[in-house]
């Protein structure tokens, strides 16, 4: 008994090529059809797996073994799909031996990067084993990647945990909005000042760039009037607590106070955070309020950025920024695929090249 796949343009010509290479004797076992291409160089094209049994045998001058062959056939033929196949059977056929081994490596470098569902199966469905697997899987993240949020809106509201890095982010901004000539103002929602705030108090002094410090709901209100004339007002927040309802509660109090329709709510979520742990933050803060988009902060502190992929796949919240490193204003980027994928392990790619391969398709 032989298991062969062979892999054409449709199933009626991978049965033709079967025919032609193995005779009239072969049994159809599975099939599977699907597409490949579809990404950033390819066109979508339909494909057909072909499995094939071929007794070894010759079942129309070996009467006994005819039906033995035919038995085993018919177990197998019960079998639906291809990927069912034992790992052994799959090592017997020509083409998944090389799908496999590609397979491997491509389950390989999404572990190493703790992609995790459902990116990881969307990164993984239909994979197309036609080229380099680095390639496949970058063409594929940027096919994932949510990139623009809203940022013509005049309110900018950073949310998160404390030490996500809002306060420098909010600073980084600032300084960047200001020196692309827009009129900027700061609220903070933080009565708790650390030394970043300090730095940033620091800064935007030196720019004046007016920064109001606000503990409740009507100091907030006279803030935003104060705000009114400004392009851009972005509002710095507190950390979530887990556990303080009452200070959850008193933010959301305060944002009501914000235009809904003009304001951006951006979580600003560290690299180095556990994927458990931003999920339960988010959790907590959709129970309160509605976030737009986030912002990819501190990937200079981990080796991949994979569970911010998977994180704003799952929650299609689109990437704005990130940041990479403590220099304000220096250290932040406007989120595009190629800088995402440089904070990727494993992705052995001449990225600069790629870029250009991208750009030019
Ligand atoms: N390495 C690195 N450190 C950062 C980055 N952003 C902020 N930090 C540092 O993280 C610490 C907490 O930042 P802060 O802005 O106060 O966080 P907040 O509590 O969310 O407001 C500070 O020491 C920042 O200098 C970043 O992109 N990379
Ligand atoms: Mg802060």
């Amino acid at each position: 008994m032989k298991y062969v796949t062979i892999t054409a343009n449709s199933y009626e010509e991978a049965l033709r090529k079967a025919e032609e290479e193995y005779g009239k004797n072969i049994r159809v076992h599975s099939r599977r059809d699907y597409t490949v291409g579809g990404g950033l160089f390819t066109r979508k094209r339909g494909k057909c797996d072909l499995t094939l049994y071929i007794p070894q045998t010759d079942v129309r001058k070996e009467k006994g073994r005819d039906d033995e062959a035919m038995l085993e056939f018919e177990k197998e033929a019960r079998t639906p799909d291809p990927s069912s196949l034992s790992r052994e059977e799959r090592l017997n056929t020509e083409v998944y031996r090389g799908s496999l081994e590609k397979l491997t490596k491509a389950e390989k470098i999404l572990n190493e990067n703790d992609i995790s569902e459902p990116l990881y199966t969307f990164l993984l469905k239909d994979f197309s084993l036609e080229q380099k697997v680095e390639m496949e899987i970058a063409g594929r993240i940027m096919d994932s990647l949510l990139l623009k949020g809203n940022m013509d809106n005049k309110y900018e509201v950073l949310l998160g945990p404390t030490g996500s890095g809002k306060t420098t982010t909010c600073a980084k901004l600032a300084i960047s909005y200001r020196q692309s000539g827009l009129k900027v103002f700061i609220i903070s929602l933080d009565s708790y000042r650390v030394g970043s705030f300090y730095q940033i108090e620091r800064l935007t002094d030196a720019l004046s760039i007016p920064l109001r410090t606000v503990t409740d709901e009507s100091m907030f209100s006279s803030a935003l009037k104060e705000a009114e004339d400004y392009d851009k007002v972005l509002v710095d927040t507190m950390g979530l607590s887990k556990s303080d309802d009452e200070l959850n509660l008193k933010l959301k109090g305060m944002l009501n106070n914000l235009n809904r329709a003009n304001s951006e709510y951006i979580f600003i979520a560290s690299a180095t955070t556990k994927g458990e742990d931003l999920e339960s933050l988010y959790g907590i803060y959709r129970s309160y309020l509605r976030i737009d988009s986030m912002v990819a902060s501190k990937v200079d502190e981990c080796s991949s950025i994979g569970t911010l992929l998977s994180f704003s796949y799952k929650h299609s919240l689109p990437f704005v920024y990130l940041t990479n490193g403590q220099r304000v204003p220096e250290d932040i980027e406007k989120a595009e695929s190629i800088s995402l994928l440089r904070y990727l392990k494993s992705l052995d790619l001449d990225l600069d090249r790629f870029e250009h391969q991208v750009r030019n398709s």
